[in-house]
């Protein structure tokens, strides 16, 4: 089994200073647990953020440094200004609000960014410098975006897989994010990003083809040859220990016959709608007078991020209005609202989920929400309700619960008040339902899930990733065969490969470098040089037609050898008719794309046209065009930017075996899926070459059109 290194802000340690003597305790929360089976089966490695060690003596650190280690984790110290930059300035004051939707929290100045991508590094090092061959990387959240992207770098050959424990956020929130292409960048170095919800991965996947450009084929993406997954895996919880048996330690807050307790356990966080959820209780104490003196609310908050001002102005503002509540609805004997701002032991949790008669989950964004699970799985008892929002991840799952708007006081008052009034049988239904769920899918499951995935993904890197070309010797082994009386061939794509693309086809003339060059080869005897083209040949006539080179357009439905032009097939001129009608209904609906009229074939482009937009309708139309053209002698082609539909089965391969005779010595370049069956033809000891990124059967590569030119050259010196 592969070794675990976990990657997460903070160690799963709490540790602390007791008499000069370190004490570090385990934590064990739900990452934690989930991930205990495979940590402990693969001697795995956790890294992260111990906390503080500054104020230990020198004895106590060292003390401390020794347990981690026993304990199998590895600390990265971080500087009082490292935290507070990286963590509280960005991570939290900027990366936070933005992924829950919270535009009106982003600070104006934010000095974060500089400092969360040198601690990224630093925690890239710290990982880098532990990693042996075969290792399974797992990194964790929102504080580590960038440590994907960063491992890629230094271990190209890794298994890295990153989970997003907060929402990912609709493109149109994300790319507000100034840094947002950067943070893409990072997350794709894995090659598999877990998120709680299909929702967030469907944001996230339009989120990349809209700012970078990569389209999704359903799970899957590729970034520059590798494959990138990214799929949801809904977190689960410890179902163990909230269906365990407690000992009732308190009995007091249990309500009596009659009466009703409402529960809200939440970290104290801006997200979680605890104030507009109080708002709702007193709107349900004001409608129902016959309530007063018989329901409580009991909102426990444990302290989070305190050194953050908006956590602190939210918890001034949370605890003014339970005092004004409480103010406006106590009785002599009560105050409705009961307020601990504190956390909790896990065995009282259990206690008081079991005690409450309603659970109030329900924030105004979440990326799962466990409470909401923890509830359901310690209500052994088989009772009480589900208040939950419609904004947490977990209502993907917990239909049966009562979900609600949480931005809607009055509609959340209302469901508060169904709740209390819900008749035993449908509170036991729904409960039901929501605990069989809760229990098959726990955080056991959720780990197992994602590391089965991640195991399954093809490595990232290409196994043998396509060597630069080395233009000198190609020219030689070239004048070699010259020497030995063999023809020479050349097979060129023009688009991409002899020119840059251009934003229009009728941009892409060709210069004069370019004319010098083909001209220079153009006389040499013992080559053969042919331009293959997905081109009208008009097109290709206008613009190369002056030399003495062989013509291929329209990806081969047209040749001019010798001179002559010939066609190899046509379109019926009625489907022809049809397929044109189709293309200009999708040009008009996508702005910058545009139809292009071949001899025998038709284009749609959409270089121009929003990314996502254009991605969406080249999909929608390839599914139409398919079904339009089954039976017919059409068919649709998918190029680079590109839809096109042509008569069936000419393509640059069969031109290529049209062309070579056995003994020929054949060099292909090209930079499009299109030529990929080029190089398929090409026999064996044959150079290919690939222009640009991306996955090929070529056996060498070069980075763009000046290195075609550097081959070109070369050959027209040598022969
Ligand atoms: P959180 O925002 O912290 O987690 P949540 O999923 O609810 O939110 O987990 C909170 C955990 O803390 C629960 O296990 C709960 O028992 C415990 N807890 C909460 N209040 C407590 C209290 N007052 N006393 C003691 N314990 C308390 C982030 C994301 C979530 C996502 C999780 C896991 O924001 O959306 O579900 O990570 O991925």
């Amino acid at each position: 089994m592969s070794r675990l290194l976990v990657v997460s802000n903070r160690l799963p340690v709490t540790v602390s200073a007791a008499q000069g003597e370190a004490i570090v305790t385990p934590s064990m929360g739900g990452l934690s647990t989930g991930l205990r089976g495979p940590f402990e089966r693969s001697q795995g490695l956790w890294i992260g953020w111990p906390g503080d060690l500054s104020k230990l003596g020198d004895a106590a650190r060292a003390s401390a440094l020794k347990e981690l280690q026993a304990l199998r984790t590895l600390p990265v110290e971080l500087t009082a200004d490292e935290l507070r930059q990286y963590y509280e300035e960005f991570a939290n004051g900027v990366l936070w609000p933005v992924f829950h939707y919270l535009l009106d929290r982003i600070p104006v100045h934010s000095g974060g960014w500089e400092m969360y991508r040198r601690v990224n590094a630093k925690f890239a090092a710290a990982v880098a410098a532990q990693y042996r061959p075969g290792d399974t990387i797992w990194v964790h959240d929102y504080q580590l975006l960038l440590l994907p992207g960063m491992l890629r770098e230094q271990l190209p050959d890794a298994r890295i897989g990153f989970f997003l424990h907060i929402p990912f956020p609709a493109s149109e929130v994300f790319r507000m994010l100034p840094w947002r292409e950067d943070v893409l960048r990072g997350m794709l170095g894995a090659d598999l990003i877990g998120f709680h919800t299909p929702s967030y991965a469907r944001n996230f996947a339009s989120a990349v083809v809209r700012l970078l450009g990569h389209e999704p084929v359903v799970d899957e993406l590729n970034v520059a040859g590798r494959k990138v997954r990214f799929r949801a895996f809904p977190m689960g919880i410890d179902t163990e220990t909230f269906t365990a048996k407690v000992e009732p330690s308190d009995e007091s807050f249990r309500p009596r016959p009659g009466e009703h307790l409402l529960l809200g356990v939440d970290r104290l966080d801006y997200t979680k709608g605890i104030r507009r959820r109080l708002s709702a209780v007193e709107r349900v104490l004001q409608r129902r007078p016959d309530l007063r003196g018989k329901l409580r609310m009991l909102q426990i908050a444990v302290p989070s991020r305190e050194k953050v001002t908006a956590y602190q102005d939210y918890r001034r503002r949370v605890e003014e209005m339970v005092g004004a509540i409480n103010g406006r609805c106590s009785t002599l004997t009560d105050a409705p609202i009961h307020y601990m701002y504190r956390g909790f032991p896990q065995e009282q949790l259990i206690e008081l989920y079991r005690a409450a008669s309603v659970m109030l989950v329900t924030p105004t964004r979440d990326g799962m929400n466990l409470v909401a699970k923890e509830f359901a799985a310690a209500r052994t008892d088989g009772d009480g309700v589900l208040v939950l929002s419609e904004f947490a991840g977990a209502a993907e799952e917990m239909p049966e619960a009562l979900q609600v708007n949480p931005f809607d006081v009055d509609g959340m008052a209302q469901a508060i008040e169904q709740a209390i009034d819900m008749a035993e049988g449908e509170r036991r239904s729904r409960m039901a339902g929501l605990r069989a769920r809760v229990l098959r899918f726990d955080v056991h499951k959720w780990a197992e899930d994602f590391l089965a995935a991640l195991t399954d993904v093809e490595l990232g890197a290409p196994a043998l990733p396509t060597p630069p070309l080395a233009a000198g010797e190609v020219a030689e082994a070239a004048r070699a065969a010259a020497l030995a009386g063999r023809r020479v061939v050349l097979l060129l794509d023009y688009d991409g490969t002899l020119v840059p693309i251009a934003p229009r086809p009728e941009l892409a003339a060709p210069d004069r470098e370019l004319l010098r060059l083909l001209e220079e080869l153009s006389i040499k005897t013992c080559l053969s040089v042919h331009v293959l083209s997905g081109r009208p040949w008009q097109d290709v006539e206008r613009w190369l037609g002056g030399l003495r080179i062989n013509l291929h357009a329209e990806h081969g439905l047209y040749s001019r050898i010798d001179g002559h032009w010939r066609a190899r097939g046509a379109a019926p001129e009625d489907l022809r008719e049809k397929v044109l009608a189709t293309l200009e209904r999708v040009s008009a609906n996508t702005p910058g794309s545009h139809v292009e009229l071949k001899a025998a074939g038709l284009a749609w482009h959409y270089r121009l046209a929003e990314r996502e937009q254009g991605a969406h309708q080249a999909r929608e139309l390839r599914l139409h065009l398919r079904e339009l053209l089954v039976g017919t002698p059409l068919e649709v082609l998918t190029g680079d930017k590109v839809v096109e539909v042509r008569p069936r089965g000419v393509h640059k391969g069969l031109i290529a075996h049209e062309i070579l005779r056995p003994g020929d010595l054949v060099i292909a370049v090209g930079d499009d899926r299109t030529d990929e069956d080029m190089f398929a033809a090409a026999p064996e000891g044959a150079f290919t070459v690939k222009v640009g990124l991306g996955a090929t059967a070529a056996r060498s590569r070069v980075h763009d059109v000046a290195g075609t030119r550097g081959l070109l050259r070369a050959l027209a010196e040598r022969l």
